[in-house]
């Protein structure tokens, strides 16, 4: 009998061989470089290896398509812009391996769905088409042209556009998502959520509301020339590694670091930067001047018992704030001082865990800086306070004047190569109405001005019946989202389920009732099109848009590329409803970039400018201080502490990436830098919290959540003892995934809370 769409949504509960080791405190320099190119060797050809090397990141060559990290302006390294995490995402897409009809004759979905996430990914690159019929146990070959009239006879049953689900992973780039979100909205639908709805919208949310722009501020430049750099709840030596080059060059201009996390976190506390053979011998560089312990999900909390302090001594002094600076580019300044003031210092610190004297450390460094950047990542994002936890950390930059100046700003730093450059030009379920309005001048159609779903409504949506067709342009829907049983559910219940992939992934396995799988290039692989080898372009964390090209022969001929994919989908389903010619962008990627300069803000001259070396950075209001808010002033904001309390038998668990993943790509089952070897199925507790349990390293335990009256469960888990404060416990994703409640996710944004799930744990 099949299995059922939950049972192979779940990755399997099976143990690998943990072996525990002490975390080490350094990170990068020799062991970085050694372990990114033992992996690389084993999965692709030398040869390509060293073409890979020589072209990822530099100018002209192509964008890394691991994080949003941008590459400086300036010299680039000739020892190689990249990481070891960088090679080792580029293995993983170069896999020399390939899977086709052999493959798939021989293994059923069922089958498939026992083996573990890192051995799916490592079967090899996806390399023909493949369609799942309605009842079948495998996928079988299709040609292109009629995997696009599939779609389309799917599409065009549908009641309501609106009863279509179209998903974006952040690696697609500017043109591909351009013409993705053109067709969608052509087709007549504003459903299209993201990766980033589960990622930095509430960065977003909180950025647009009080400083005009839902990007960051600053450029690597600030990073280099800030007093003070707060790294708050982002772990940079796993995630965004060369970060720690530019933390380096921080420290050397005399600028402070602060790292506030739960745990310590290996790159920030010590650095070996591997392209700087003497830093090898003399030990590295310290980067963080203070580590501040903090409790999960007790930022707003500290954010607050800081400004308390500040205010404190402003009162004082008056030497604390920049006065000029609030009166005359804010607003809401005196109504979030009389706020603040009703909040107790001493209650504040409590509730972040964090001791009186690692406090007074930061306090000292806050007080005494001038020029003060905040970066973040998930750490701060995922939570049901998310929003709020940035609005506050805006407050803190406000009351510094620390925005729009040289050596500071807001730093959110990205996930996926071009997640940011997605949004730029229109992978939006909520599109700003301007950008609707550019689009029907263009175009001559009237876009949906309803907002679409998002991540968390597109799953309630399908699993309601009122979503049957989902399309994936890249991603892998059912292990990145929340709810692992609930939304396999949902995903199950559909007509069809498109993906369009590099590689193999679980989603392929949790199907709608027919199902395709549309196998695409990669970011190295030249993509050939009547007007000859195609440039794409993509913009980074910090607003900077470049080109990417290919230079490696495509793994399989019938592989499309994204943007030939959309054209042909939009081309078998609109026919002639509208006036756009789809074929003819395939042709020549130069014609999409002229249409995004003519509807997105800060593409004019697109096609020049991408040509420039290094290229172009985007206009950013804040930078310049000019904020696009509704007073046109940046905006002090009031946030609540956040209300949730433990059972006495509850933890907080924060769900992490290893050292050797990509989001739900696993690269290997080792987390080096915190001491994990062979094995994903762990729980990282503190000792005291394993005492009261009676709980000793490698145990096996079963972990639960309870929500709103449901009960989620994840079996087998071993336990590590690890230096993280009480109450709190971590685990990896997407193995616990399962137990995020999808109705738990912050306000205004959405974003899965999938950084405090409240569990309780059994010994097995
Ligand atoms: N190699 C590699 N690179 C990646 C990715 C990958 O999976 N692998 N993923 C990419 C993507 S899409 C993204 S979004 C980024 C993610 O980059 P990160 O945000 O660095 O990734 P996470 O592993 O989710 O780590 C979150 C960090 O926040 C801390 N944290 C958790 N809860 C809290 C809290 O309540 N308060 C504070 N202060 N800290 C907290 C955790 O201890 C951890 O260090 O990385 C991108 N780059
Ligand atoms: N519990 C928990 N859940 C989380 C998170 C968390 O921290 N905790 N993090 C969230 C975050 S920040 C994110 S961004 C999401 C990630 O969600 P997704 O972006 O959906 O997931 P990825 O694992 O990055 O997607 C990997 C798949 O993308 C495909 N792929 C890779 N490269 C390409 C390409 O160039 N083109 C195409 N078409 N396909 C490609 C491959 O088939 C691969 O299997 O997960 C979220 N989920
Ligand atoms: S820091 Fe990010 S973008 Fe840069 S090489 Fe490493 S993975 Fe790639
Ligand atoms: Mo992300």
């Amino acid at each position: 009998m099949s299995k059922t769409a939950q049972n192979k949504a779940l990755t399997p509960e099976a143990f690998e061989n943990l072996k525990v080791k002490t975390p080490p405190t350094n990170s990068a320099g020799f062991g970085g470089l050694k372990a990114a190119v033992t992996h690389a060797f084993k999965y692709i050809k030398p040869s390509h290896l060293l073409q890979i090397s020589q072209h990822i990141n530099q100018k002209g060559g192509f964008d890394c398509p691991g994080c949003a990290w941008p590459d400086p302006d300036d010299e680039r390294s000739s020892l190689g812009e990249y990481c070891e995490n960088g090679l080792k995402a580029m293995a993983e897409e170069m896999q020399n391996k390939l899977i086709g009809r052999d493959f798939f004759a021989t293994h059923s979905i069922d089958e498939l769905s026992g083996w573990s996430d890192f051995e799916i990914g490592k079967s090899g690159r996806l390399s023909e088409p493949m369609y799942m019929a309605e009842g079948a146990s495998h996928y079988i070959p299709i040609a292109w042209e009629d995997a696009f009239k599939k779609v389309a006879t799917h599409l065009n049953a549908l009641k309501n556009p609106d009863e279509a689900i179209f998903y974006t992973s952040g690696r697609t780039t500017n043109e591909a998502a351009f013409l993705y979100q053109l067709f969608v909205r052509a087709f007549g639908t504003s459903n299209l959520p993201d990766c980033s709805n589960m990622c930095h919208e509430a960065s977003g949310s909180a950025l647009s509301e009080t400083l005009g722009i839902g990007k960051g501020s600053v450029t690597l430049d600030d990073l280099y020339k800030a007093d003070l750099v707060m790294v708050i709840g982002q772990n940079p030596a796993t995630n965004h590694p060369r970060m720690l080059s530019a933390l380096e060059k921080t420290k050397k201009n005399g600028g402070k670091i602060v790292a506030i996390n739960p745990l310590p976190e290996a790159g920030l506390m010590k650095f070996t930067n591997p392209q700087k053979p003497l830093k090898l011998l003399s030990g590295g560089t310290k980067l963080c001047d203070v580590f501040v312990p903090i409790t999960i999900n007790g930022d707003v909390a500290f954010l607050k018992a800081l400004l308390l302090k500040l205010l404190e001594k402003e009162e004082q002094t008056g030497a604390v704030f920049d006065k000029t600076f609030i009166k005359e580019y804010t607003s809401g300044y005196e109504a979030f001082i009389a706020d603040l003031k009703t909040y107790d210092f001493e209650t504040c610190l409590k509730a972040s865990g964090v001791s009186k004297e690692v406090f007074e450390e930061v306090l000292e460094l806050v007080l005494n800086k001038e020029k003060i950047i905040i970066c973040w990542a998930m750490g701060l994002t995922q939570h049901e306070n998310a929003v709020d936890n940035i609005r506050e950390l805006v407050n803190l930059l406000l009351l510094k004047g620390s925005i729009g100046k040289e050596g500071a700003g807001t730093c959110p730093v990205r996930g996926h190569s071009n997640v940011q450059g997605d949004r730029t030009v229109g992978i939006w379920e909520a599109a700003p109405q301007a950008f609707l309005d550019k689009i029907e001048i263009k175009y001559g159609f009237k876009p949906s001005a309803k907002h679409g779903y998002s991540v968390i409504d597109a799953i309630k949506a399908m699993h309601e019946h009122k979503a049957k067709v989902f399309l994936g342009l890249g991603g892998n829907f059912i292990s990145a989202v929340p709810d692992t049983v609930y939304s396999a559910q949902a995903l199950a219940s559909c007509n069809l389920t498109v993906h369009v992939s590099t590689k193999l992934n679980r989603s392929h396995l949790v199907t709608g009732k027919e199902a395709l799988i549309l196998p695409c290039l990669g970011r190295a692989e030249k993509d050939y099109q009547k007007t000859g080898v195609q440039m794409q372009s993509v913009e980074n964390s910090m607003g900077v848009v470049s080109s990417t090209k290919g230079v490696l022969e495509p793994c399989s001929k019938h592989l499309l590329s994204e943007v030939a994919v959309v054209c042909g989908i939009a081309h078998a389903t609109l026919k002639d409803r509208t006036q756009i010619n789809w074929l003819l962008y395939k042709e020549d990627y130069g014609l999409v970039r002229s249409d995004i300069a003519e509807v997105v803000e800060g593409f004019t001259n697109y096609n020049d400018k991408i040509k420039q070396p290094g290229g172009f950075y985007l206009p950013n209001g804040a930078r310049n201080r000019e904020f696009n808010t509704k007073t046109g002033k940046a905006q002090f904001s009031i946030n609540m502490l956040p209300k949730w309390e433990l059972k006495p038998d509850e933890l907080i668990m924060m769900t992490i990436r290893s050292h050797d993943q990509f989001n739900t790509t696993i690269y290997g089952l080792d987390d080096r830098y915190r001491g994990i070897f062979n094995e994903r199925r762990v729980i990282f507790l503190n000792r005291d919290d394993m005492k009261l349990r009676s709980l000793q390293d490698q145990d096996v335990v079963n972990l639960k959540s309870e929500f709103q009256g449901v009960i989620r469960e994840a079996h087998q888990f071993k336990v590590v003892g690890y230096d993280i404060p009480k109450s709190c416990c971590a685990t990896y994703f997407p193995e616990a995934n399962v137990l995020v409640p999808l109705g738990s996710y912050a306000h205004t944004a959405k974003t899965p809370a999938s950084k405090s799930v409240k569990i309780t744990i059994e010994k097995v």
